[in-house]
C-alpha cells in the first residue's frame, strides 16, 4: 500500500537506480536504521552511564568533540561499512574520508553522526544526518577529491532525530517519508504518507539572535523585517530538531555567516556543513516543496571545494525562504 512504504520497499519506487543500486540503496536504509536503534538505546541511558559529557578531543573542525560524537561516529562507521555499499565515508569527526571495503563500494556517503550535540548534557534533542552520493565515472584516486566530485549526483538522503520518540526522514529527492522507531520491536515502522511544508509556509522562524549584531547587514535587515510580521520564535540549537519542526509546522532556519567580534570567534562562511547538513537538509526540504540557500543561490547549486566546507545555511517553506531572498538582498 503506497500509503505505508516499509523502509526495505522505498529503494525501490526509484526509478533512475539501477538494481545493485537499489540493492545498496536498501542496505544503506537498513545500516542507518540499525544505528540509529543502537543509538537511541545508548542516549537513553548516557546520564546514567555518565556519558553526556566532553571526551576531551578536538575534532578537524576546531570543536570539542563530546564522548557520544565518537560512540555515534564509532557506531554509524560499522554499520555502514557491514553493508559492503560504501565505497568513501566522510565524517564530521574525521579529517579525511575513510576507505570502506577496499573501495568497491557503490556510494559515497557523508556524514554528521551526532548533531546538536551541545544539548547532550540536558537530555534535548540530537541528530544524526547522512546524504548518499553517486561515483562520478572516472573518478581521481584521492577520496577527498573522489568525494567532491560525486556531490552533484546524490541519490538520498536522511537524518535520524532523538527525541520525545526517535524518528528516521529519508528522500530520495521526490518525496519525504518519516519512520518511527518502535522500542518494543526494535523496528522503524512507517508513518502514514509523505511529509510536506505546510500550504501556507507557516510562522516559525529559527535562529540564534545572540549572533544577529554580527551578521551581514542583508540577515539583520530580514530579522528586522519580522517586527513587522505575525511569528513565532523556536529554537533549539539542533538542526535535526529545528529542521523538523519547520518541516511539519511551516517555518524557516537560518545559520547565517557571523563575523567574528574583537578578533575571535565568529562563522564568517556560516557555522554548518555543506557536504553533511546542509546539503542533505536541501534535498529533504525541495522533496517537501520547500527550499534551501546559502544567503543567495540554492544549496543546491553550491560546488564544494573542500569535504569540511562551511556555508550559510537557509531552508525552511519555499515562501519564507523567498521573503528572506527578497528582504535580504535589499536591505533597508
Ligand atoms: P554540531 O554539528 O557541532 O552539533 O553543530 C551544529 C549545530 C546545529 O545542530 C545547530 O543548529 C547549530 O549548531 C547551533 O549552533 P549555535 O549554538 O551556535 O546556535
Ligand atoms: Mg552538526
Amino acid at each position: 500500500m503506497d500509503d505505508m512504504v516499509q523502509l526495505d520497499e522505498l529503494s525501490e519506487k526509484e526509478a533512475g537506480l539501477s538494481a545493485p543500486e537499489r540493492e545498496g540503496a536498501r542496505k544503506i536504509l537498513r545500516a542507518l536504521a540499525a544505528g540509529g536503534r543502537e543509538m537511541a538505546g545508548l542516549l537513553a541511558s548516557g546520564p546514567l552511564k555518565g556519558l553526556t559529557g566532553a571526551s576531551g578531543v578536538v575534532n578537524v573542525q576546531g570543536e570539542e568533540v563530546q564522548t557520544f560524537d565518537e560512540i555515534a561516529q564509532e557506531v554509524f562507521t560499522r554499520t555502514l561499512r557491514e553493508t559492503g555499499a560504501v565505497r568513501c565515508l566522510v565524517s564530521e569527526e574525521r579529517e579525511t574520508p575513510e576507505i570502506q571495503n577496499g573501495g568497491s563500494g557503490l556510494f559515497h556517503v557523508a556524514m554528521d553522526p551526532l548533531d546538536g550535540s551541545s544539548n547532550l548534557a540536558i537530555s534535548g534533542p540530537v541528530g544524526s544526518i547522512f546524504c548518499v552520493f553517486r561515483p562520478s565515472a572516472g573518478e581521481p584516486a584521492d577520496p577527498s577529491a573522489a568525494v567532491l566530485l560525486s556531490v552533484p549526483s546524490p541519490v538520498f538522503s536522511a537524518y535520524v532525530l532523538y527525541s520525545v520518540s526517535t524518528l528516521l526522514v529519508v528522500s530520495f529527492g521526490r518525496e519525504v517519508r518519516q519512520f518511527a522507531l518502535d522500542p518494543a520491536r526494535g523496528e522503524f515502522l512507517p508513518l502514514p504518507g509523505t511529509v510536506r511544508f505546510p500550504g501556507d509556509g507557516g510562522q516559525i522562524v529559527s535562529l540564534n539572535a545572540g549572533n544577529a549584531s554580527r551578521w551581514r547587514e542583508g540577515d539583520q535587515s530580514y530579522l528586522r523585517s519580522l517586527s513587522g510580521v505575525p511569528y513565532s520564535a523556536r529554537y533549539v540549537g539542533a538542526l535535526v530538531m529545528d529542521f523538523h519542526r519547520n518541516l511539519l509546522k511551516g517555518g524557516i532556519y537560518l545559520y547565517p555567516g557571523d563575523m567574528p567580534k574583537g578578533g575571535s570567534g565568529g562563522h564568517p562562511e556560516g557555522k554548518l556543513r555543506l557536504l553533511y547538513e546542509a546539503i542533505p537538509m536541501a534535498i529533504i526540504a525541495r522533496a517537501a516543496g520547500g527550499e534551501a540557500v546559502d544567503g543567495t543561490r540554492p544549496i543546491l547549486d553550491v560546488s564544494p571545494v573542500h569535504i569540511h566546507q562551511r556555508v550559510p545555511l537557509v531552508v525552511g517553506s519555499r515562501s519564507l525562504v523567498e521573503d528572506y531572498l527578497r528582504i535580504s538582498a535589499s536591505p533597508s
